[in-house]
């Protein structure tokens, strides 16, 4: 057993003293929060970085999804998947608005668009896929379906912090995309998030959403809520954006390592990509079949009872949670490839720090010793 747990993560943290400029500079000022210069700065660092026009920063994902509803105003039904974390469906119970759950593709774990048109009902306003593990949705499928039936899209792209297809960004697709920046994720800022606008109008109409609606000191026009990321949150992601290429260089190293130790082991299955051209390593799936000596769950636990906290996502499945199982989508026999999946996923460490001789490690208690 080793003597120091391994996560299924752990947050990446850059050397403490690179963030005491930072710090003194927010004393120095006394703004801390309230689109101060931290916060404008790294809006326009993520702008940057990312390749997208817009990002309207908020203190953490859950919250970005919320707004992103109410900034298009969705109502009655939003078709959406049940394999994600459950925040994908809570933003939808929280705005009034009921999910429809949609099974998913057995290769990419995503939604499948060929479901979904038979899930349209005249109550269905929108669309809100997840971009599972940061692989990519069938974006082109989704948007056909979507300009079809006239219906927005919103993509809970949590996992997807630097994900590009071949053209860039897949944070620009849909009308909406929101990320996470949670401590958990590949890019994190403690807690925060980010909704990626297509334009300047539609920031400031989530600026004023995220600030109570307010547009000056006289004027408020909507009934908003408070999404603001602090200036500590925001300064530290600028000092994030300096790591995160190295950061994401050593899950891609980790990725490869995993993938070349148990390629050729019966009974588990890989998760492949989804035809990304840069991807994030942000989680590494394997699919625990029949033909492997354990259950999932025993497998989870051999892991465990060594000190090694591989997770389950995402199982439960959302549409098992009690909040969704009286909708009618929500049954296991509308959701054959998502219940399978739940059953069989265990995710296993995978961070920056994660040394060879832990990747040996869990290899090896994987291959039976
Ligand atoms: N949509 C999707 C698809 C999401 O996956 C998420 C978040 C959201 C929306 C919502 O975004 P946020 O509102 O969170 O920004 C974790 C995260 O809390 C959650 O953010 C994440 N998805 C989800 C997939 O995973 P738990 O309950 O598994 O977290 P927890 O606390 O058990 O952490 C997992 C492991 O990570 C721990 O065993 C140890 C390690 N860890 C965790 C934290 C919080 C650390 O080493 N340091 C830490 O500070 O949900």
């Amino acid at each position: 057993m080793s003597d120091r747990p391994i996560y299924v993560t752990e947050p990446y943290l850059p050397p403490l003293e690179e963030f005491i400029p930072y710090l003194e500079k927010i004393w120095e000022s006394k703004r801390l929060t309230n689109n101060g210069s931290m916060h404008q700065q790294f809006e326009q660092a993520l702008c940057d970085y990312l390749g997208v026009p817009e990002v309207a920063l908020f203190n953490n994902g859950t919250m970005a999804l919320l707004t992103a509803l109410q900034a298009l105003r969705i109502t009655g039904e939003v078709i959406t998947t049940p394999y994600s974390f459950v925040a994908t469906g809570h933003s939808l119970l929280w705005n009034g608005i009921k999910p429809v759950f949609v099974d998913i593709d057995h290769k990419t774990l995503n939604i499948d668009p060929s479901r979904i048109e038979a899930a349209i009902t005249p109550k269905t306003t929108a669309i809100m896929p997840v971009h599972c593990y940061g692989n990519p949705c069938d974006v082109e499928a989704i948007q056909h379906i979507a300009d079809n039936y006239n219906l927005k899209v919103i993509y809970d792209a949590a996992h997807t912090f630097g994900v590009q297809d071949s053209i860039g960004s897949i944070l620009r697709h849909g009308d909406l995309s929101a990320i996470s920046f949670h401590a958990t994720k590949v890019f994190n800022t403690f807690e925060g998030g980010a909704i990626i606008c297509p334009d300047l109008k539609t920031k400031q109409h989530v600026n004023n959403l995220k600030n109570f609606g307010i547009v000056d000191e006289v004027t408020v026009v909507a009934p908003g809520i408070n999404g603001k990321m602090s200036e500590v949150n925001a300064a530290f992601g600028l000092l994030q954006l300096q790591h995160i290429d190295r950061a994401i260089a050593r899950r891609r190293e980790i990725d490869q390592v995993y993938r070349e130790q148990l390629n050729d082991m019966l009974g588990i299955t890989l998760l492949q990509q989804a035809g990304q051209k840069v991807a994030n390593y942000a989680y590494f799936p394997i699919l625990v079949e029949p033909e492997y000596p354990l259950s999932r769950d025993e497998l989870y636990q051999k892991l465990k009872d060594r000190n090694i906290y591989a997770r389950r996502y995402f199982f439960p499945l959302i549409s098992e949670f009690s909040m969704y199982r009286g909708i009618s989508s929500a049954q296991s026999e509308n959701l054959p490839v998502a219940t399978a999946i739940a059953k069989k996923v265990l995710c296993l460490p995978i961070y920056p720090a994660l040394c060879e001789n832990d990747i040996s490690h869990i290899v090896e208690i994987i291959r039976g010793n």
